[in-house]
């Protein structure tokens, strides 16, 4: 991309700023392919040189690393423990390298040898260990962590398939396995005598102890073993790095020789398999609780090993547990971790021999909980059938936890049982279930939505209850994506433009420095340059698009694009129906006022998902129609890209203009997508949803092409009867459109494919989409009228990046540091420099 004077020039100064120089990179580049590979030049594959490239970075990133562990040794930080299911991490090579500062460095080491970093950058599979935003979250938030100095290890459980890969086939996702460890993993280290014990099953007894108190202990009927894999995580712009620690389970040595003992050796081996088979594989539910009981034992692996791992911490380094609170942390993302709350407390009652009150004090002052979804169908529950035969000491301890809450709830609300049975940890019904979200609420001290609506109805609806009992435990912090990977990695041509307009690059670890921006926003040079930008990245989404899926796009048209989850609230199924609009409109001759447009679409469904999966047929069976009629096709082009997924989604978020984000509103927790398009220069159409909301606040309302309903009016017309039928009948073109689906003319005369969709739009629609669709269109002709004006779209599009600093990652950290965590930074020092 660059000549190789300037890579060469840009090396040098990255040489003096770094003291990592392009020679000792192309030696040691050398040297890993030979000694770790056991390649030379000549016959070493692509992907023996992306795993030289890796190694090469990683060496340099070790002295951070350990230096990083000793300073925090020494000064005792205070740690945040960020304790999530999920870690959607994304490639790291390019990532590390712009961390580290050494991009330039690599790329021309590279290229003297005759390499394309870029290609190599290519080779590497990411690691999907997350569903969608609340496990980028994750990701994002340990690379914040890093670059704030605040020290943070991320616990999770290293899957051995991730996500699952999304062909499209017939227009039909079909899912393959993520093998993405098959090739090996630079980025990891397993620590092998970092491993813990974790029980499942059994019984509990009580016995007395030295001291002749009666105590409870838990007899496990069989454990596995979970064994520590630490992945580096680095700061931009620090010489911080933060530990990512997941778990791997294995069969726990001492029963295997047991089964040897007597012979069973088939048993012992089976024994393993069934251990290993617990950190196999991601469930791959966005938002809906999968209910299984494997699942249940993973969560219960991840707190057991990373609360056993924190205690280990402490009294290496710190001692007594009595301080253990001062030391850590522990935020709870989502409830998939809130079993954490119980087995801390198991650990300080039965291992270290505290009373309930001691424990209680410690475990209350150590968790916080992020909620990140009002959707009743992902609010977990586990059935207390299960909790006894699996973990019978930590329902006691529910048990126990709920008896003295309910107490107070009562102390609180004289005589208001019908209270007392809403806020119970255990849910009374035909089958009696523990309310992890309550066991989260419970056992934390702060508890936060992701952006400000969501906070709101966190308070007034979900947790009323514990809001009018503790309104001071609620905060909003609204959620933020690091600008490092979403602009510096993905948008290289924009961020070299942004650096050169503000005249520094301080706006890479500072967001709010973006504003330099304005001043130029009328500017006709920094315009043109805007659109080359935006132009390049479309150019290079078109060719990867075409190699992908074999459409082609044209990038003198607007790209339309909808990336994320396939969910019925986020309304993919509202965008299919602008489409067939615009098809029709074209096919009567209507085109006057239309801007031609690529509607691009990402995103995986949940597998059990029947609608979801019908949602992507419809996609692609428009698109096939559209594509192949030459009378619309100078107009509108539909593309679905396949594996929407951290890796592709760098690719996307350049090259849009147009960003989909349309939920209806009070469904959509947050968004970081919207954030990501943003950040890239894309406009967004959307409703008052999620963070939205803030960006449309930011960016100015007079950038942001707001439609639909507000969350109010939502929740009003779900009071009053919401009858979608009506607006089928009432609006001629909405009638068209779905009676067009419905026809056969997208399934090959199929007339029921199509069906379950379009009747549960017309009967039932639970998200409205019939009620916004008029609304949507409407704005969608505005979006059209601004677009024909390049120069006030790109001075909008300028507007949105230079007002869009609040939401980076880092800002949102800081404000967890400061409110929730009560954590300052702990500088590293460059001891070297
Ligand atoms: C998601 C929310 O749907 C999204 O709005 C938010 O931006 C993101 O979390 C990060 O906060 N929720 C999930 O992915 C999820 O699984 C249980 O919630």
């Amino acid at each position: 991309m660059n000549s190789p004077d300037t890579t060469v020039q840009q090396a040098k100064r990255e040489h003096t700023r770094t003291g990592m120089s392009k020679d000792a990179f192309q030696r040691d580049l050398l040297d890993n392919l030979f000694y770790i590979q056991g390649r030379f030049r000549e016959v070493a594959t692509p992907h023996d040189l992306y795993m030289a490239a890796a190694y090469t970075t990683r060496d340099r990133l070790l002295a951070r690393w350990v230096k990083s562990a000793q300073t925090f040794k020494a000064t005792h930080a205070r740690t945040v423990c960020y304790l999530s299911a999920e870690y959607l991490l994304g490639p790291h090579l390019a990532s590390n390298l712009v961390n580290l500062g050494i991009t330039e460095t690599a790329r021309a080491a590279a290229e003297e040898l005759g390499m394309d970093m870029d290609a190599l950058i290519e080779e590497e599979e990411e690691p999907g260990l997350g569903n969608g935003g609340l496990g980028r979250l994750a990701a994002c938030f340990m690379e914040s962590l890093a670059t704030c100095q605040i020290p943070a290890i991320g616990y999770g459980i290293r899957y051995e398939f991730g996500i699952f890969k999304q062909a499209i086939e017939d227009g039909w996702q079909v899912e393959k396995g993520d093998n993405w460890l098959r090739n090996g993993n630079p980025w990891e280290i397993p620590r092998p005598k970092i491993s813990f014990a974790v029980g499942f099953g059994g019984h509990t007894e009580s016995y007395r102890d030295e001291r002749s108190q009666v105590r409870l202990r838990w007899q496990p009927a069989f454990e596995i073993r979970g064994v520590a894999y630490d992945t580096p995580i680095l700061g931009y712009g620090s010489q911080n790095v933060n530990l990512l620690r997941l778990w791997k389970a294995e069969a726990s040595e001492s029963l295997d020789l047991q089964a040897f003992n007597t012979g069973d050796y088939y048993g012992a081996v089976h024994a393993k398999i069934e251990a290993e088979t617990l950190s196999k594989v991601l469930y791959p539910n966005d938002e809906p609780e999968a209910g299984k009981e494997l699942r249940l034992k993973q969560q219960y692996f991840l707190v057991s090993c990373s609360m056993q791992d924190m205690i280990r911490l402490h009294l290496n380094t710190v001692g007594p547990l009595e301080g253990f609170a001062d030391k850590f942390t522990v935020q709870l993302n989502d409830t998939h971790p809130a079993l954490a709350v119980a087995e801390l407390m198991r650990l300080l009652l039965d291992r270290h021999a505290m009373t309930w009150e001691e424990a209680w004090g410690i475990t209350h002052k150590t968790f916080c909980y992020t909620n990140h979804t009002l959707l009743p169908e992902a609010l977990e529950t586990w059935p207390v059938s299960l909790f006894e035969r699996l973990l019978p000491r930590h329902l006691e301890i529910i048990y126990e936890i709920n008896r003295r809450f309910l107490d107070e709830v009562r102390m609180r609300f004289l005589g208001d049982e019908a209270r007392v049975r809403r806020m119970s940890l255990i849910a009374e019904g035909h089958e009696r279930r523990v309310r992890m979200a309550h066991l989260a609420v419970v056992g934390s001290h702060a508890v936060n939505g992701v952006a400000k609506l969501h906070s709101y109805l966190v308070k007034a609806m979900l947790f009323k209850d514990f809001a009018e009992l503790w309104p001071e435990r609620f905060h909003n912090v609204t959620n933020g994506v690091t600008p490092r990977r979403f602009v510096v990695v993905a948008n290289p041509r924009l961020a070299k433009l942004i650096t050169e307009t503000c005249g520094q690059d301080d706006w890479i670890r500072d967001l709010e420095q973006l504003r330099a921006l304005e001043p130029h926003v009328d500017d006709a040079g920094l315009q043109g340059r805007w659109q080359e930008v935006k132009r390049a990245a479309k150019q290079d989404l078109a060719q990867w698009m075409k190699q992908a899926t074999g459409i082609e796009l044209d990038p003198e048209s607007m790209f339309d694009v909808q990336a994320k989850r396939i969910h019925e609230y986020k309304r993919q199924h509202l965008k299919v129906l602008h489409i067939v609009r615009c098809y029709q409109r074209i096919k009567q001759g209507q085109v006057q006022g239309l801007v031609p447009r690529t509607f691009i679409f990402g995103g995986k469904a949940a597998p059990g998902y029947f609608m979801a999966k019908l949602i992507i047929k419809l996609i692609n069976a428009v698109a096939e129609v559209v594509n192949n009629d030459p009378q619309v096709n100078d107009w509108i082009r539909v593309a679905f890209m396949p594996d929407f997924n951290v890796k592709n989604g760098q690719r996307l978020y350049p090259a849009a203009e147009l960003s989909e984000q349309i939920s209806l509103a009070g469904k959509e927790a947050s968004g970081t997508g919207n954030m990501k398009f943003s950040m890239n220069g894309a406009l967004t159409i959307g409703t008052l949803d999620g963070a939205n909301i803030e960006i449309r606040e930011a960016v100015g309302p007079e950038n942001f092409f707001l439609f639909g309903l507000t969350a109010e009016e939502v929740l009003q017309r779900q009071m009053t009867g919401y009858r979608p039928w009506e607006y089928y009948q009432n609006d001629p073109e909405l009638k068209s459109d779905l009676d067009l689906i419905n026809s056969g003319l997208f399934s090959h005369g199929d007339t029921q494919l199509f069906r379950p969709l379009t009747d549960n739009l017309i009967n039932h629609d639970p998200f409205m989409v019939l009620a916004d669709y008029r609304a949507y269109l409407e704005c969608q002709e505005q979006v059209d009228r601004i677009y024909r004006d390049p120069e006030r779209w790109t001075r909008m599009s300028i507007l949105n990046v230079a007002r869009i600093g609040y939401f980076s990652s880092d800002r949102a950290i800081r404000e967890y540091a400061e409110r929730i965590w009560q954590v300052g930074p702990q500088p590293v020092l460059d001891t070297e420099h």
